[in-house]
């Protein structure tokens, strides 16, 4: 968790196949909120 005003970065590798991956929050509730997305691979 971060404070308001903080950033933080993440790294990680992605899928070898093309296509789109739903992404989600796990915090309790936020995924509930509509914080999710989509990560495109192409
Ligand atoms: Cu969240």
């Amino acid at each position: 968790m971060l404070g308001d005003g903080e950033t933080d970065s993440v790294t990680f590798t992605v899928p070898d196949k093309k296509g789109e991956y739903q992404y989600v929050c796990t915090f309790r509730a936020h995924f509930q909120a509509g914080m999710k997305g989509k990560l495109i691979v192409e």
